[in-house]
């Protein structure tokens, strides 16, 4: 359908042409050859761009040279050093300018020819212009509006995140190229060095600019153009800024906060299993990115290859940081906006935080305690058979562990040992927290062990451990046997036999030594009449029994060494034998 409907159209499209063509030359015929019918216009510089072209009713402001046939001039705004402001096409002008300036775009260039009865005609003016005097203007156009205009807003750059919009009353920051609306500049915010700060909507801003900025996203652009009576007006603003003259802003926005904002909080991501929130007192440790609203980074933990460390909500930090991570649980991932007043205020701080800036941080949280906290245990399984006896201080146990921190990252492990690791529950061989994490367990069981650094490695940590880390734990009881009272080798489950001397002197010549002792001992054990201390090679633990005997070191134990060591024993009241 519409390919058929063109051929059609073609000729009517050169058929005006021909006749536009045809009214030019008309034009310039009877300029030579008598006086002209209508004022002609010749517009020998058009600019690239004409967002907008004079029509009747507009405001002007244009230069221009007026000349008579012969080249003279009679007539210049610049020797008046005041350009035209006016209405246009209401009779204000000669009807001639009325008519050259109509369709002119800023910045447009035209030569009009304006013959006297378009111009002042048989009479002209006394001492300026002779009667029936044709006049030639060259005209170049500087501003144009309209009292119905409003500001226009248009947007260059769209940043693709926008967490607030510019409302009255709100604080921003921005940057700014002020020009004419031909382009000639007047004023730029990075002639001086910084941003432009200012709250909107409350009358420091021409009014304009307050209803320019309304909306705005952080890291946007706008083109805003303003009338001049909604910016300098009639009076214009020093030598910059002439009387009614538009103004075109070109804006970004750096950042905005109101004076009532708290700092603000989105919660990127929480773990699943997050079982308790930070505190105000509690001591954390986190990673962040710092930067400003809109992008520039100032700082970041990771930059030091450590984390942040610090007691929260007790002023260690600036407050709105104090006040952004309450609440946050371990692995969270939070975005938290601070806005001057809870963060370096209206001087900034250092070379890279300016005065009244918002500061976003990007912050994840590894880990918090509290001095107080105990160790955190959570039963993860446990055998199906209910277990009578449970690991308790003294017992020796077997165990498997995994050790990370809190952030996943594995630190430690018994299965890189191949075998599960032993301890003496509360002999100090391991740390505190998991001495105590591993109590009242049954065998088989599993549990989750958050152990506080002050029970762990404390504040300046160990080989691969952070200072102040939080460990997390997975535990399980693999075996576990009664251990022996503090200092003892071996202990009787019953009376120790009366005759015991003689019950060990085994070729019965009064004498003992190490062979015929390490034998006795060995069938104690067996008929489970006694225990040695377990977790230690029971050669080397029957060793120490022997030398303790043998108070001579002569290699043997008599009867008098045994009963000695009996009586000291007695009264020391814990001894082997
Ligand atoms: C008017 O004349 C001056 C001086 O010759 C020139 O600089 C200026 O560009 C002219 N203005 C226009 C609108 O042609
Ligand atoms: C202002 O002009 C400068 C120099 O041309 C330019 O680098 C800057 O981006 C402009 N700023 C805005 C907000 O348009
Ligand atoms: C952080 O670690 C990286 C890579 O290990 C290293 O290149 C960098 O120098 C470290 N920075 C600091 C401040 O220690
Ligand atoms: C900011 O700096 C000015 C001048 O150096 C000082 O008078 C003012 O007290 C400072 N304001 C704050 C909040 O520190
Ligand atoms: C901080 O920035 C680095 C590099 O862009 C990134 O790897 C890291 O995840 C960021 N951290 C946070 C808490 O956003
Ligand atoms: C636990 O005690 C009950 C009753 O006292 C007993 O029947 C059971 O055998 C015991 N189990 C173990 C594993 O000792
Ligand atoms: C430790 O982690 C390994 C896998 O990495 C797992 O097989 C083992 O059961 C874990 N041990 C404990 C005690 O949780
Ligand atoms: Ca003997
Ligand atoms: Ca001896």
């Amino acid at each position: 359908m519409l390919r058929t409907g063109f051929p059609g159209r073609w000729p009517l499209l050169q058929a005006l042409l021909a006749l536009q063509a045809l009214g030019k030359a008309l034009g310039r015929a009877s300029l030579a050859g008598g006086p002209l019918e209508d004022v002609v216009i010749e517009r020998y510089h058009i600019p690239r761009a004409c967002p907008r072209e004079v029509q009747m009713g507009d405001f002007v402001r244009y230069h221009y040279n007026g000349t008579f046939e012969d080249g003279k001039k009679f007539d210049s705004s610049y020797d008046r050093s005041s350009l035209v402001a006016i209405v246009v096409g209401v009779g204000r002008l000669i009807t001639g300018m009325d008519r050259g300036l109509m369709g002119m775009c800023v910045n447009e260039r035209r030569r009009l020819v304006v013959p006297p009865h378009l111009a002042y005609g048989s009479i002209g003016v006394a001492g300026l212009i002779p009667p029936d005097a044709t006049l030639y203007f060259d005209v170049v156009l500087l501003d144009v509006w309209n009292q119905a205009d409003t500001v226009q807003v248009s947007v260059l750059l769209r940043p693709p995140l926008c967490p607030r919009m510019v409302q009255d009353g709100d604080f921003v920051r921005y940057h700014y190229n002020g020009t004419l609306l031909n382009g000639a500049p007047f004023d730029s915010s990075y002639s001086r060095g910084g941003t432009y700060d200012t709250y909107v909507g409350s009358g420091w801003l021409i009014k304009g600019m307050d209803q320019g900025l309304q909306g705005m996203c952080p890291g946007e652009k706008r083109r805003v153009t303003v009338p001049p009576f909604l910016a300098y007006g009639e009076k214009g603003y020093g030598t910059v800024i002439p009387p009614q003259a538009s103004l075109v802003f070109h804006v970004l926005l750096v950042d905005v906060h109101n004076p009532k904002d708290t700092a603000q909080v989105d919660t990127l991501a929480v773990p699943a299993d997050c079982v308790r929130k930070a505190a105000p007192g509690d001591f954390m440790r986190y990673h962040y990115n710092g930067s400003l609203m809109d992008g520039t980074p100032f700082d970041s933990s990771y930059s030091r290859n450590h984390t942040y460390d610090t007691y929260i909500g007790q002023g260690y930090i600036i407050p709105g940081m104090d006040q952004g991570l309450q609440g946050a649980c371990m692995g969270e991932h939070r975005r938290i906006t601070v806005p001057p007043h809870l963060a370096y205020g209206e001087n900034g701080t250092g070379n890279k935080i300016p005065g009244s800036a918002v500061l976003v941080f990007h912050v994840l949280v590894i880990d918090f305690h509290n001095p107080a906290d105990p160790v955190g245990i959570e039963t993860l399984s446990r055998p199906a058979e209910p277990c009578n006896e449970t690991s308790k201080l003294g017992d020796f146990i077997h165990y498997h562990y995994n050790c990370s921190l809190m952030d996943g990252t594995r630190l430690f492990s018994s299965h890189d040992y191949g075998a599960p690791q032993e301890t003496t529950l509360g002999a100090n061989k391991v740390i505190e927290g998991l001495d105590r994490g591993l109590q009242g367990m049954c065998v088989g069981e599993r549990r989750r062990l958050v152990v506080p650094p002050h029970l762990a490695h404390g504040e300046s940590g160990a080989r691969g451990v952070p200072g102040s880390a939080v460990l997390l734990f997975e535990v399980e009881l693999v075996s576990r046997e009664d251990g022996l009272p503090d200092g003892y080798l071996f202990v009787w489950h019953e009376d120790p036999p009366s005759s015991l001397f003689e019950d060990m002197d085994l070729n019965k010549d009064g004498e003992v030594p190490l062979e015929e002792f390490s034998v006795f001992i060995k069938a104690q054990v067996q008929d489970g009449r006694g225990r040695l201390l377990p977790g230690q090679d029971p050669e080397k633990t029957i060793g120490d029994m022997f030398r303790n005997q043998d108070r001579d070191q002569d290699g043997k134990i008599t009867a008098a060494e045994l009963k000695l060591k009996s009586e000291e024993d007695q009264e020391r009241v814990h001894e082997e034998l």
